[in-house]
């Protein structure tokens, strides 16, 4: 019962993407619309994808902040857990935004992985820590990663890696479906609502989230090259989107559809409890404390 399609698409940088589909899969979305595929478990062969990134030379860069007091609450265990689950195999260069260069702990790197902590300005506005992050990581792919790195993947810091987050998760331009919002009518989509807003929209596809995103270095650095125009245009006119950085996202993926999309197994929310179909988890929120985290 398994079969396998090879797929040559021109959009992705990489030469071959094999994509695996097993019928044990009827159960979920695993094609958009555009014929992107939704990445669940059961669907891929791990080692497959593997190879042939292996063979085609992937490297992957991670860029990941952790300002004021996030870097204490979840630095060290998102990067223990992403040196145990993340792109296993790969060569993989952690890029750690922080404003306290100096309290970033020794963490214990596995072979071919490297990491490189660089200095930030702390925004007073938390809206301005979240969306100041597209212009940081714009600058850091165009004066950094592009010349040493195929792919880059951004994650918000507040996460665990608790299962494989491997090759499988890379493709040219690559977003997470929302773990609130996979399995409800977009009616409850909470995009901008705001016709002030550059990120205002009305339609889109899926509700994707913020806390990972990713792609070839070209397609993330114009992804954040926009956003980051669209949130300097919106300072402008004195709005700000009802999601930050999250609500730009949306409306760049609706005008510029991902080559690849990943199911909620790749940022569950563990609260939501037991779902039928989320049959692993790959990365879990971390339990917050608003109260602690929010106050300045
Ligand atoms: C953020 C909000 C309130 C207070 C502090 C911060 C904060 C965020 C901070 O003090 N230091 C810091 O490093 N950050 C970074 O921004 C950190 O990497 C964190 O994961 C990221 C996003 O903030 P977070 O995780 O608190 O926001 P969430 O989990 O509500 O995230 C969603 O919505 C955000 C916009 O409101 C972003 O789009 C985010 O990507 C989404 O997951
Ligand atoms: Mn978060």
């Amino acid at each position: 019962g398994v079969i396998i399609f090879i797929i040559k698409s021109s959009r992705d940088t990489s030469t071959t993407m094999v994509f695996c589909c097993f019928r044990s899969r009827s159960d979920v979305l695993t094609c958009t619309p555009w014929n992107a595929p939704i990445i669940w478990e059961g669907m891929f062969d791990p080692d497959l994808y593997d190879r042939a990134h292996n063979e085609e030379g992937t490297s992957v860069a991670l860029t990941v902040f952790a300002v004021g007091r996030y870097l204490d609450a979840y630095l060290k265990t998102f990067l223990n857990s992403s040196e145990r689950y993340f792109m296993p195999g790969l060569p993989v260069a952690y890029y750690v935004f922080t404003d306290l260069p100096e309290k970033v702990l020794a963490i214990r790197l596995t072979p071919q992985r490297r990491l490189r902590i660089i200095k930030v300005e702390r925004h007073s506005r938390w809206q301005d820590i979240s969306m100041m992050r597209m212009k940081t990581i714009s600058d850091i792919i165009e004066s950094e990663i592009r010349h040493y790195y195929t792919h880059v993947f951004c994650f918000d810091v507040d996460q665990v890696f608790t299962g494989r987050f491997g090759s499988e998760a890379l493709g040219d331009s690559v977003a997470l479906l929302h773990a609130y919002y996979y399995n409800v009518a977009k009616a409850f989509y909470t995009y901008d609502n705001n016709p002030k807003s550059q990120a205002y929209m009305e339609n889109g596809d899926f509700y994707y989230h913020a806390a990972v995103f990713g792609g070839s270095w070209k397609s993330v650095k114009a992804l954040t090259d926009s956003c980051y125009q669209s949130i300097l245009v919106d300072k402008e006119r004195n709005v700000e989107a009802l999601w930050h950085d999250e609500s730009h996202l949306n409306k760049y993926l609706w005008l510029h559809k991902p080559s690849r999309v990943l199911s909620p197994e790749y940022c569950w929310d563990p609260i939501i409890g037991h779902r039928y179909n989320i049959r692993i988890t790959r990365l879990e929120w971390a339990p917050k404390n608003y109260a602690q985290l929010r106050t300045s």
